[in-house]
């Protein structure tokens, strides 16, 4: 990729070398650094100051091994990090991830993407994510205990509720999160907000397990109305995954007199043309853990298909791809256009690759990238963070509203920046833009650090 730019394209050259090995890590700079060219035209003391070259390299990349004991007495290594990418407007904040997919490259893409999605929450939160190689599909509740543990004795070092407040991702959710509380509180015997996504009675918040969900279809559902004079009353919804983020995307979707037609999981996907079914999709995630395959042998007039990838090729009017990174390619995308798709917004992170993402910009898709459309889930950490400081906890409805509001806001300046830089509508350009100046000004203002 050439930038026009010589500035950046010097410093993308340093970045390459740099991480010549790390593809996803490269991917997102690059996004970013394409939609940064005006801006940095426009604004030369982000060249003398060297916001850019300061911006691309971690604060700090932690690398540690986490020894744990399965169920047969036999030890297992797993190989975890944390990346603590950007300070300037707050605690470094994100979530960790259990995958057997976890590289360095993927949590610094992860890391350096939650740079800008924090500040387009307006709270204060810097970027960091954390992980690890650990595979917890199949493994016991002692298994995941031990493991969590092993992991936090390492990692409660690193973080603390002024420096940096880790969350949930994939396979990360209120279960692990209690395990690590557990432990953090036991070493350091301190009970402080030091993870977001905790349980209700140790100072969880309300909504946190709806927020990404809701926030993107509070995302979408501002898209739909600015950019498509339309709504999700009688739209026919794919979601890709069936975690968290899918299902409460598929329960607000619904609520919002959309259908949702399709879910999935990295095996395969259900297809329901009447509509999914959430309360049976719920009882065989959540309850049992169980696979999304289990859908088709409850709801009879469903099918299901074994290659998760084909979900795409399902005629829909919106697309919600909320699974994982490089989930949805060019030719998927192109299937989708075809097929009369008008809204696509990101609720994984990266899901699109840069080549969907161009197809659906150039056919005039409106299209949410993640870092805005999926920034619900990190906003509701943030005022999880408060309600801990305060010592106090918000209703349901209380927090429910501050996302909706939090939601909006993100695509008004994101949709005012694409405007302000002459790209009316591509919210790529705009949400980069928006997260990126408020980030600048912060680094600018506490000098070369
Ligand atoms: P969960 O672990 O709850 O669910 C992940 C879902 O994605 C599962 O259905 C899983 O299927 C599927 N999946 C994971 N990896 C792959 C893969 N390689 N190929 C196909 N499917 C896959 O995670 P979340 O719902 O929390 O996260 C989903 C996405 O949303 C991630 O990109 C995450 O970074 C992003 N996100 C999450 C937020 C949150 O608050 N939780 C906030 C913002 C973004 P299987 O069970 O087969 O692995
Ligand atoms: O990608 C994300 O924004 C998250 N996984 C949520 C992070 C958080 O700190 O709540």
């Amino acid at each position: 990729m050439s930038f026009k730019n010589s500035h950046l394209s010097s410093v993308y050259e340093t970045v390459l070398k740099r991480n010549a090995n790390e593809p996803e890590f490269l991917q997102a700079v690059e996004e970013v650094l394409i939609s940064l060219e005006p801006v940095v035209e426009r604004r030369p003391e982000i060249e003398k100051y060297g916001i850019i070259e300061r911006l691309v390299e971690p604060e700090r990349l932690i690398q540690f091994r986490v020894p744990w004991v399965d169920d047969n007495g036999k030890v297992q290594v797993n190989r975890a990090y944390r990346v603590e990418f950007n300070s300037a407007i707050g605690p470094y904040k994100g979530g960790l991830r259990l995958h057997s997919t976890v590289t360095a490259s993927v949590i610094k893409f992860l890391g350096f993407e939650q740079i800008f999605k924090n500040a387009l929450t307006t709270l204060p939160m810097g970027g960091g994510k954390g992980g690890s190689d650990f595979d917890p599909k199949g493994k016991s509740d002692g298994e995941i205990m031990r493991f969590c543990q092993s992991f936090m004795t390492e990692l409660y070092r690193h973080i603390g509720p002024d420096t940096d407040v880790p969350a949930g991702d994939i396979g990360v959710g209120g279960r692990e999160i209690g395990f690590m509380f557990g432990q953090y509180k036991r070493i350091t015997n301190t009970f402080t907000g030091v993870l977001t996504g905790k349980g209700l009675p140790f100072g969880g918040s309300l909504f946190r397990t709806e927020a990404t969900g809701y926030g993107l279809c509070y995302y979408a559902k501002e898209m739909l109305k600015n950019l498509c004079n339309d709504s999700f009353e009688g739209k026919k919804v794919v979601i890709s995954g069936s975690g968290n983020v899918a299902i409460y995307a598929a329960k607000k979707a619904i609520e919002l007199g959309a259908k949702v037609i399709a879910l999935s999981d990295s095996n395969g996907y259900i297809y329901d043309e009447n509509g999914v079914n959430i309360d049976v999709v719920k009882q065989i995630k959540e309850v049992k853990r169980g696979r999304i395959s289990e859908y088709a042998d409850k709801v009879s007039c469903s099918k299901y298909f074994n290659d998760c990838s084909k979900i795409w090729t399902i005629p829909c009017d919106i697309a919600l791809p909320c699974a994982t990174q490089n989930e949805l390619d060019d030719n998927a995308a192109k299937t989708l256009i075809a097929n009369g798709v008008i809204c696509v917004a990101e609720g994984a992170n990266m899901p699109c690759t840069q080549a969907a993402v161009l197809e659906f910009l150039s056919n005039k898709i409106a299209f949410g990238p993640g870092k805005a459309a999926n920034a619900g889930g990190v906003a509701c950490s943030g005022l999880e963070m408060s309600q801990n400081s305060m010592r106090y906890s918000w209703t349901f409805e209380e927090v429910d509203e501050k996302i909706h509001n939090i939601m909006k806001n993100i695509f008004a300046e994101g949709y005012k920046a694409s405007k302000e830089y002459g790209v009316a509508g591509n919210m790529v350009i705009g949400s980069n833009i928006a997260g990126f100046n408020k980030v600048c000004d912060a680094m600018l203002a506490q000098g070369i650090v």
